[in-house]
């Protein structure tokens, strides 16, 4: 099941809106004799990509690994579950269910005489489609944020000054973060103080006031999804960015309507970042956090927070998570956190 999770992996950002699969075939002897991933959407899943690398008896009384329940619908492909049932195999191994209603994999397999192990790995295995299990599950985006504060929660110091408070490792496995991600997402605020480049194929820019600048370097790659208010009316054109009118609420952009739109363009799953206020306004629909931190203190109460929205009394009304990973990319550390 490990080396399932290491071919699933190869297909990173490559797969949405479908899940990352790996696939192992044994023998009857136990000796691997085939591998598969699903490489990207619309491309063979991974059992068949594993299973047509043989001939049909090389399998035969074999056992087939694979981290996500083999399928048993007619989608882009025929059903997993009939070329594994054709190959002959004796045992299948599963690490998790298939959320997608549509699959009944484990049913079929068992009617055909197959013996089928569920739950191994199951952990890993859903940590690792997190994305998809929120997408089949809940019909909406998976969002997580990312911030990079100081030991004391600072993003910038009172006057906008950041750069850079995290070193070049961790700022390099912020890149390898967004490949994971469909889209990231900032707003003007952001453009407009720090003009970033976020290099991705889909970046989504929070502007209600279509303050930024098309000059931005923001707006040099991509296909760019600018969300502003409804009352307006964009007046430049360029050819990779859509604009789409929101309603307002207490004055700012409708966050849930949002994200009802980022589902609809296909947008399977969002990387926050920006600065606190619109940290906070994501928060109530975050499902992960990545914070990383320096080992350092700005030590000054006007510098700003990674979640500047609202004022609280008591500790008690502290949004609450839960500690998934602790990794260091030396002088800094990562945290991964998801909701409780
Ligand atoms: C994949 N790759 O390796 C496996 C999948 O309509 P389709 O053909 O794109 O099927 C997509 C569904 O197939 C997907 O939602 C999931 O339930 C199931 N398994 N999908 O893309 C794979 N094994
Ligand atoms: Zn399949």
């Amino acid at each position: 099941m490990n080396i399932c999770l290491e071919l699933a992996m190869k297909g990173r950002g490559k797969t949405s809106p479908n899940p990352l699969v790996g696939c192992v075939v044994l023998d009857k002897n136990g000796e691997i004799i085939s591998t598969g991933y699903h490489a990207k959407y619309g491309d063979n899943h991974a059992e068949r990509d594993a299973l047509l690398k043989l001939n049909i008896g090389d399998a035969k009384g074999g056992t087939l690994y694979v981290n996500l329940e083999p399928c048993s619908h007619f989608g882009k492909t025929p059903p997993c579950t009939d070329l594994i049932i054709e190959h002959g195999l004796k045992t299948v191994v599963i690490g998790m269910c298939d959320p997608n209603p549509k699959v009944d994999g484990v049913s079929k397999l068992r009617v055909a005489g197959i013996e089928v192990i569920e739950g191994v790995m199951e952990n890993e295995c859903r940590k690792l489609n997190e994305v998809f299990v929120i997408n089949q599950k809940e019909r909406r985006t998976f969002v997580a944020i990312k911030t990079a504060t100081t030991l004391d929660g600072k993003i910038a110091t009172s006057n906008g000054s950041s750069k850079w408070i995290t070193s070049a490792p961790a700022r390099n496995e912020v890149k390898i973060i967004r490949e994971k991600y469909d889209a990231i997402l900032t707003s003007s605020v952001t453009v407009n103080s720090d003009n970033p480049t976020m290099l991705h194929a889909k970046k989504v820019i929070l502007d209600r006031n279509l303050t930024t600048d098309l000059s931005s370097k923001i707006y040099e790659q991509g296909d760019i999804f600018v969300f502003h208010s409804e009352k307006l009316t964009p007046k430049r054109d360029k050819d990779n960015v859509t604009y789409i009118k929101t309603p307002v609420l207490d004055g700012g952009l409708d966050i849930e309507f949002i994200l009802k739109e980022l589902y609809k363009l296909g947008i399977m799953s969002v990387l926050v970042e920006s600065g606190g206020r619109l940290n906070g306004a994501f928060l109530p629909y975050t499902d992960k956090i990545y914070n990383f931190i320096a080992p350092k203190i700005v030590g000054d109460n006007s510098a700003k927070s990674s979640f500047d929205y609202r004022e609280v009394f008591d500790i008690s009304e502290a949004e609450e998570f839960e500690l998934s990973d602790v990794v260091k990319f030396l002088p800094d550390i990562l945290l991964i956190l998801h909701r409780k």
